[in-house]
C-alpha cells in the first residue's frame, strides 16, 4: 500500500507554526515588529502644511473643531487628536462627530450650522472629509479653513478644495503604506508633531489606533500590524483612564490572545454611542472621569446588548434571503423597513460571507436612497460605483466596502449600469478550492500549540487564523479535543473524512469543508 504524502507527513506539533509560515510566504523579516520601522513621517504629502496651521492655531488660540466619523475608527481618530492638542495645552478645541441615522455620510447642514454658531474658522476632518466637496465648498464660502485628514479612496475629479489634504492614498503621497485606518494616519500626525514639538505620545495612543484600525478591517499586514503588534508586546505600558476603567471589569489579560481579544471587545463597546448635535456617548466616556464615565459605560453596555440582539434578528432575515439564492451578485432593496440604516453595511457583509459575491443593500433614507455595497477580493466595488457615478449623489469607500446616496428615480439606471460593468469586470473563480496553511493532528490542535501561533497575531485581512487540514477524522474526534462552531459545515455523525478547519480560537474551529478520506 502507497503510504499518502501526508500521512508520511504526520507533522509533529512543533512543525505546525513553520508550516503556516512556509505557507504563506512569511520569512523571519516579516515577523519582526519594531516602532523603528515605521517609515518617516516627512514623507506624509503635506504634513508640513498641517503642522504649520495647527501650530499657528495653537498660538494664536483660535477656536478649532475636529470633525470626525461615527463608528470606531472615527471614534479613536477624534479622540487621539483631541487629547493630543489638549496634552499640548491647547484651549479651544472641540469635536464633532457626526449621527448616520440624522444626515447622510460627510459634512452636512448640522455641521455647517454648528461651525457658524459657534464661530469657528478652523476644522481638522479625521476618518473622512475626502469626498465631502460641497461641504468644504460651503465651509470655505463661510471663511473656514479645512484640513482634511482621511484614509479613504482618493476621487481626483472631486477633491474637496481643502487647506490641505492628508490622506496616503493622494497620489503624490510618497508614504510607503497606504492602508492604514483613520486612526493610523491621525497617529501618524501627532507623531510628527510630537517630533516638531519636542513632546511626547503617550503609548496609550498605539492602543486606541490598534482598536480604531482592527473595527475598520484594515489589512492586517505592514504597518497596521506593527502597530497592533506592538500594542500586544507592550500592553502593560499602555495605561489610561479609560483602559485600566475598562481592565476592572474584564478578566485577567494572560495571554496576546486575551490582549487582543480585549482590543476587540474596547472596539465593540464604542462603536454605539450617537447622539445628536454632533454628540457622541462613546467619546464623552473616554473623555470623562469618575462616576460620569462609569455612568456612560452603563449606558454603552446596554446599548451594546440591544444592538447584538438587533444583529441575530438581521442575520436570521438574511439568511432567509440568501438560501437557495441563484445568481452572481446579490441586490436587495429593504422596501419594508427590516434592515436599520445603521446596519446596511453589516447584512452586506453577512451575504458576501455567505455567497461569496458582490452585494448591495439598499434602502429610503432621509428621502434618498442609501446603499451599501460589499464584495470579496475579486471584485472592486468601488470601481464599479465610480463607472456609475453619474447616477449618484454621493459615493465613497474602499476595493471592497463601499456606499452611496442617490435619488430614487436613478435606482433603474443604476442597477443597469452596474450590471453592465459587472458583465464585463467581474470574473467569479468558483474552481478556487479551499486552501490551507498545515496539516495536522486533530490532537494538535492544543494550547500549547495555539501559544506558539500567537506570533502570527493579529489575526484580520490578509492575515487570517490559520486554515488546518486534517486527514482522515470524525466528528467525535475532532469534538473530543476542541469545539466546533455553529456556523461552519455540517460534518456526517459516523463517517471519516478529511476536514479543512479554521482554528478560531485556542478552544473552537469552523469547519470549513470535508470530503470523504480517499483510500486506495
Ligand atoms: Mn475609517
Amino acid at each position: 500500500m502507497k503510504q499518502d504524502d501526508a500521512s508520511s507527513n504526520q507533522c509533529s506539533s512543533n512543525d505546525l507554526i513553520s508550516q503556516i509560515i512556509k505557507a504563506r510566504g512569511y520569512d523571519a523579516q516579516s515577523l519582526i515588529t519594531d516602532l523603528n520601522l515605521l517609515p518617516d513621517e516627512t514623507l506624509f504629502a503635506n504634513i508640513d502644511k498641517v503642522e504649520n496651521r495647527i501650530r499657528t492655531a495653537l498660538y494664536a488660540n483660535e477656536p478649532l473643531v475636529i470633525f470626525g466619523h461615527d463608528d470606531p475608527d472615527g471614534i479613536t481618530s477624534t479622540f487621539i487628536l483631541y487629547n493630543f492638542l489638549t496634552s499640548c495645552g491647547y484651549q479651544k478645541h472641540c469635536y464633532y462627530i457626526p449621527n448616520r441615522n440624522l444626515f447622510p455620510h460627510g459634512i452636512q447642514s448640522d455641521f455647517i450650522n454648528f461651525v457658524r454658531e459657534k464661530g469657528i474658522r478652523l476644522i481638522i476632518t479625521v476618518d473622512n472629509g475626502i469626498a465631502a466637496y460641497d461641504g468644504v465648498t460651503q465651509l470655505n464660502a463661510m471663511g473656514c479653513e479645512v484640513i482634511i485628514t482621511d484614509h479613504h479612496i482618493v476621487q481626483p475629479d472631486v477633491l474637496p478644495p481643502a487647506y490641505t489634504i492628508m490622506n496616503p492614498q493622494l497620489p503624490e503621497c510618497q508614504y510607503p503604506f497606504k492602508q492604514l485606518a483613520g486612526a493610523g494616519v491621525v497617529l501618524m500626525l501627532i507623531r510628527y508633531l510630537s517630533r516638531l514639538w519636542n513632546h511626547p505620545v503617550e503609548p496609550v495612543n498605539y492602543f486606541w489606533t490598534a482598536v480604531g484600525s482592527l473595527a475598520d478591517k484594515v489589512p492586517m499586514i505592514g504597518l497596521n500590524k506593527i502597530i497592533v503588534r506592538y500594542v500586544l508586546e507592550h500592553f502593560a505600558e499602555m495605561q489610561d483612564e479609560t483602559v485600566n476603567f475598562l481592565l476592572r471589569s474584564y478578566n485577567r489579560l494572560n495571554t496576546q490572545t486575551d490582549i487582543f481579544n480585549f482590543l476587540h471587545n474596547t472596539a465593540h463597546l464604542i462603536a454605539n454611542g450617537r447622539e445628536a448635535d454632533g454628540q457622541h456617548t462613546a467619546m464623552r466616556f473616554l473623555l470623562q472621569s469618575g462616576e460620569a464615565k462609569a455612568q456612560l459605560f452603563e449606558e454603552l453596555e446596554h446599548q451594546k446588548y440591544e444592538w447584538e440582539s438587533e444583529l441575530n434578528r438581521i442575520f436570521k432575515f438574511m439568511d432567509t434571503l440568501a438560501t437557495d439564492f441563484v445568481g452572481n451578485w446579490f441586490v436587495y432593496y429593504d422596501d419594508e423597513d427590516v434592515i436599520p440604516y445603521p446596519l446596511l453595511g453589516t447584512a452586506a457583509t453577512y451575504i458576501v460571507n455567505k455567497l461569496h459575491i458582490p452585494t448591495l443593500i439598499l434602502k429610503n433614507h432621509n428621502g434618498n436612497t442609501v446603499c451599501e455595497g460589499r464584495c470579496s477580493e475579486d471584485f472592486n466595488i468601488m470601481s464599479a460605483f465610480t463607472h456609475c457615478k453619474k447616477h449618484l449623489k454621493q459615493f465613497g469607500g474602499h476595493r471592497q466596502a463601499a456606499g452611496f446616496t442617490m435619488s430614487y428615480n436613478h435606482y433603474d439606471a443604476f442597477l443597469e449600469c452596474f450590471n453592465n460593468y459587472l458583465q464585463k469586470n467581474y470574473y467569479p473563480d468558483n474552481s478556487a478550492k479551499i486552501s490551507y496553511d498545515a496539516e495536522a493532528l486533530v490532537t494538535d490542535l492544543n494550547y500549547d500549540n495555539w501559544r506558539k501561533l500567537e506570533i502570527l497575531l493579529p489575526w484580520g485581512q490578509l492575515n487570517p487564523e490559520p486554515t488546518i487540514l486534517i486527514r482522515n477524522t470524525s466528528k467525535a474526534e475532532i469534538n473530543s479535543c476542541i469545539s466546533l462552531d455553529n456556523n461552519g459545515k455540517e460534518l456526517p455523525s459516523k463517517e471519516k473524512g478529511d476536514a479543512v478547519v479554521l482554528w478560531k480560537t485556542p478552544n473552537l474551529v469552523k469547519v470549513l469543508s470535508w470530503q470523504p478520506h480517499f483510500k486506495e
